[in-house]
């Protein structure tokens, strides 16, 4: 276990010494890798000149160290269970260092580990320590090669970062590859994979001419599942040379996929490796959002070759650097993919379900932490999510090109270095003239700013006077915070519907649609001119900031924008705000009073089902109620069982209301044509099975067996499984579910979904279930797709269940969160995030999360990552 030792970002310094050059060797081998490293090292001038040399290593077996060739006797250098300590370093010097690891009992899948018989590596944040003695941090660059060894049987194909410059024979049938990378990196982005796999191989053809190979690495038997990740791969080389003038700088880009891996994927140079989650797929094994998410994460990984790799992160804390400007570029690639509205709505649900929660809870941080324990805990929403969202506040501040003209200097004054947030910052000001000092807060303060708005129509000066006030609630460790710089993007509609040309006093002309307001205050007026009538004020259009909007709208004025906003993300949000407001209301009332949607609600429903103009992607992102997790946070005290219960009333309500006009669209829809994966037929799909949902709340004969024949006929997995997702909460979906667990029992990406959808049923006894599924042969703690798929999904996604009143839930999670700690430690910390929100639940429940979260943290030899989580979590 390591110290519990905060790590501060003031407290940074500069590396006391430098690495140039790099040699690695493996000798590689299961249960006994070597590896010897040759480090061409050098004193940073920068700094003391008695500095000692001190190198990050966990661990790890040290066979011999030896400087300028010469081997280093014990009293020369000093080992504990972190470090590998040299004292008297000369000013520069050649370091070799042989140590010796384990990858088969490397459950931790940091460093070097063994999945299914192959090897593979994952170092960052600092899994490199794992692997050898080095300066293990991101503003060490240094130019790497490394010469692979290993059984030619076993381990066949030997990749690492780089371009492969030599491969040969050895005795007792090994053999040997040399990759050499000729671009400076730090350790976290090294990777070697050896193994038997096969290769799906693609070309790009870049707008200067060159020709890039694509390769794409997979257990034999998967060739077939890999032609939309190359696809994707092509798809993102091009759109980043459009879009940003950047294009890939190496002759070859890998991607391997390995099926126990902690994350979704890794950036490694030159070598991504991913889990199999994001690179599998074919019509039969996986949905509609899986092919999106593999080509939002395939352009992910592959942005980072510019955002992260070419310019990295000075340390840690700026890990929003470069996650925040990835993800806002990948969010863009799915933008121009698809449809704009549609990837903003979603981008914007998760962000409000989950960052917001992680905002108002005890893990609260700004996108650039000032501390923590373990690094890997901050890979969160609030550093990728939030941090996504301030990068593209820069550019609806800055306009498109503004932004670019940023990117373009931050290119140029960077490449090859390892900077910060601020220096980002700057380039986008630089490049602007503009003044962006007060954006600063953006990265130093945590939480969820709250702008409230409050219009008045003056009818015989024809003006209204638009107020925006806005405020951030306290959060852990920050008390006061001061005003942010927000754009708030807006429009002003009148009564046909349309939006008023827009003149704030002062200005000499109207301009039409939407206008962006710089709100910098704590209170800032607006007034517009020449305004004929009352108008209906559309705020926070395109979610133009990550706030929470206040805004005293009424039931009519949310109606009238949702058929009306020229804003399809604000007409999505007036039917959002109109679902939330009614439940909440709903929840509020006494518990005898019947649950029952007005009419004017239904009413809604029925215009929207009616309505054939709009798309149908947008329409089933409008009929979908909020999620529970949503709702949970603008409660206090929250009773989950009573959430659930007017969630389900409201959700029945509307079924058997509209179930005539459901119908009706669900048939329309369900046109048995042959499934293809494209834009106007993924969203009818999308359309057809949130009908689907609403009819499965209907306990008739005829709706069971469309489900079953939607299950049995589909020739896709997206509407199987949006059929057996309903088939599990009603009788008789046990014959469904055993069909299907037969027919993919050997497919783990598949049973993951056969997990799931068991862990987040509503029906009795979901709990015991869980358990009894723990034992199936197809599940394994170890792996973490496992583990998310069955035991995450229940502590997470099922909340009425988790919050079971007998407690049962929570100490199911607490024993598994001990449990996997054991075996591997980032897995369980985010697994032990499922009781942040304990303060929000009522208090009988609250007390039994509390003690499950005590019990957790006073569990003997428990890692410091589940530490800090449950510690936070407490107070402490
Ligand atoms: N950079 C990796 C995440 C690494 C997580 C380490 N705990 C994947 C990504 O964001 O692209
Ligand atoms: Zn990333």
């Amino acid at each position: 276990m390591s110290s519990r030792q905060a790590i501060r970002r003031l407290d940074y310094t500069p590396p006391s010494y430098l690495i140039d050059r790099v040699d690695l060797t493996f000798d590689l081998d299961d249960t006994h890798t070597k590896v010897t490293s040759r480090l061409i090292i050098r004193r940073n001038k920068d700094v003391a000149a008695d500095a000692p040399l001190i190198l990050h290593g966990e661990e790890l077996q040290l066979d011999s160290v030896k400087l300028d060739g010469v081997l280093l006797s014990p009293e020369a250098y000093c080992v504990d269970d972190q470090t590998l300590t040299i004292a008297n370093m000369p000013e520069d010097g050649i370091l070799e260092i042989v140590t010796q690891i384990n990858p088969s009992t490397n459950t931790s899948l940091m460093g070097l580990f063994e999945s299914s018989g192959n090897l593979f590596t994952q170092c960052e944040a600092e899994g490199f320590r794992k692997i050898t003695y080095y300066l293990d941090r991101p503003d060490v660059m240094a130019k790497f090669t490394t010469t692979m060894i290993a059984d030619k049987t076993k381990y066949p194909v030997l990749l690492s970062n780089g371009n492969r410059v030599g491969e040969g024979q050895l005795d007792k049938n090994r053999h040997w590859v040399k990759w050499v990378d000729p671009f400076k990196k730090p350790s976290y982005l090294f990777a070697l994979v050896a193994g038997r796999l096969v290769v799906l191989s693609g070309t790009h053809q870049t707008q200067s001419g060159r020709t890039i190979n694509i390769e794409i690495y997979v257990e034999a038997g998967n060739l077939d599942k890999c032609h939309h990740a190359l696809a994707a791969a092509q798809k993102s080389m091009a759109w980043d040379e459009e879009r940003y003038g950047l294009e890939y700088d190496l002759d070859t880009y890998m991607i391997v996929a390995v099926s126990d891996f902690n994350m979704g994927a890794m950036e490694n140079k030159g070598l991504n490796i991913f889990n199999t989650k994001y690179v599998l797929a074919k019509p039969e094994t996986a949905t509609d959002a899986d092919f999106d998410a593999i080509d939002a994460i395939v352009a992910h990984e592959y942005f980072h070759n510019w955002t992260g790799n070419r310019v990295t992160c000075r340390d840690w804390f700026q890990l929003s650097l470069k996650e925040g400007l990835t993800v806002y570029r990948d969010q863009e690639f799915s933008s121009d993919l698809g449809s704009r509205a549609v990837q903003r709505i979603s981008n914007v649900r998760t962000l409000r379900t989950s960052q917001f929660a992680e905002d108002a809870g005890p893990q609260a941080h700004p996108i650039r932490p000032d501390e923590y324990l373990e690094i890997n805990n901050f890979y969160t929403m609030t550093v990728y999510e939030k941090g996504s969202e301030v990068v593209r506040m820069y550019e609806t501040l800055l306009g498109r090109d503004g932004f670019r003209k940023g990117m373009d200097l931050y290119f140029k004054r960077h490449d090859g270095q390892a900077v910060t947030c601020d220096d980002f910052r700057a380039a986008m000001a630089d490049a602007n003239h503009a003044d962006l000092t007060q954006f600063e807060r953006w990265y130093s303060q945590a939480g969820t700013p709250r702008v409230s708005a409050q219009g008045v129509y003056n009818a015989d000066a024809q003006t209204y006077t638009l107020t925006l006030s806005q405020s951030c609630p306290p959060t852990p460790g920050q008390e006061i915070k001061l005003p942010f710089h927000i754009p708030v993007a807006m429009g002003l509609i009148d009564r046909r519907g349309q939006d008023l040309p827009l003149q704030l006093q002062g200005e000499a002309q109207a301009s039409a649609g939407t206008r962006v307001l710089q709100l910098r205050e704590a209170s800032q007026t607006f007034t517009f001119i020449n305004v004929p009538c009352p108008p209906v004020p559309s705020l926070l259009r395109d979610f133009s900031a990550p706030v929470i909007l206040d805004y005293a709208y009424s039931d009519d004025d949310l109606v009238f924008l949702m058929a009306h906003d020229s804003d399809a993300f604000s007409r999505w949000e007036a039917a959002n705000t109109f679902a939330c407001s009614l439940i909440k209301r709903l929840y509020a009332q006494a518990p005898e009073q019947a649950i029952t949607a007005p009419e004017q609600f239904i009413a809604a429903y029925r215009q929207l089902l009616g309505n054939d103009k709009l798309d149908p992607a947008l329409l089933a992102l409008m009929l979908q109620l909020p999620a529970e997790s949503y709702l949970l946070e603008q409660l206090d005290d929250v009773d989950p069982s009573r959430l659930a219960l007017v969630c389900n009333s409201i959700k029945q309500q509307i079924a058997r209301e509209l179930r005539q006009e459901l119908l009706a669209v669900y048939q329309k829809l369900n046109d048995g044509k042959p499934y293809h994966y494209g834009g106007e037929q993924v969203a009818r799909r999308d359309l057809k099975n949130v009908c689907l949902d609403f009819l499965a709340e209907l306990d008739e004969a005829m709706i069971g067996s469309l489900l079953a024949d939607q299950y049995r006929k589909a020739d896709n997995m997206t509407d199987r499984l949006a059929a057996l997702r309903a088939l599990v909460n009603r009788d008789g979906g046990e014959a469904q579910l055993a069909d299907f667990a037969s027919q993919w029992k050997d497919d783990a990406l598949v049973m993951d979904k056969w997990f799931m959808l068991q862990a987040t049923s509503r029906r009795k006894g979901v709990l015991n279930r869980v358990q009894s599924l723990l034992a199936h042969p197809a599940f394994s703690i170890k792996n973490p797709n496992k583990v998310r798929s069955l035991i995450t999904s229940f502590c997470v996604l099922n909340l009425q269940h988790f919050h079971a009143a007998d407690g049962y839930g929570y100490a199911f999670a607490s024993e598994k969160i001990i449990e996997l700690d054991a075996i591997n430690p980032q897995i369980a910390a985010r697994l032990a995030s499922c009781f942040n929100r304990w303060k929000k639940i009522e208090p009988v429940r609250r007390e039994l999360m509390k003690q499950e979260l005590e019990r957790i943290r006073d569990h003997q030899g428990l890692s410091s990552d589940t530490f800090e989580i449950v510690s936070k979590s407490l107070g402490a």
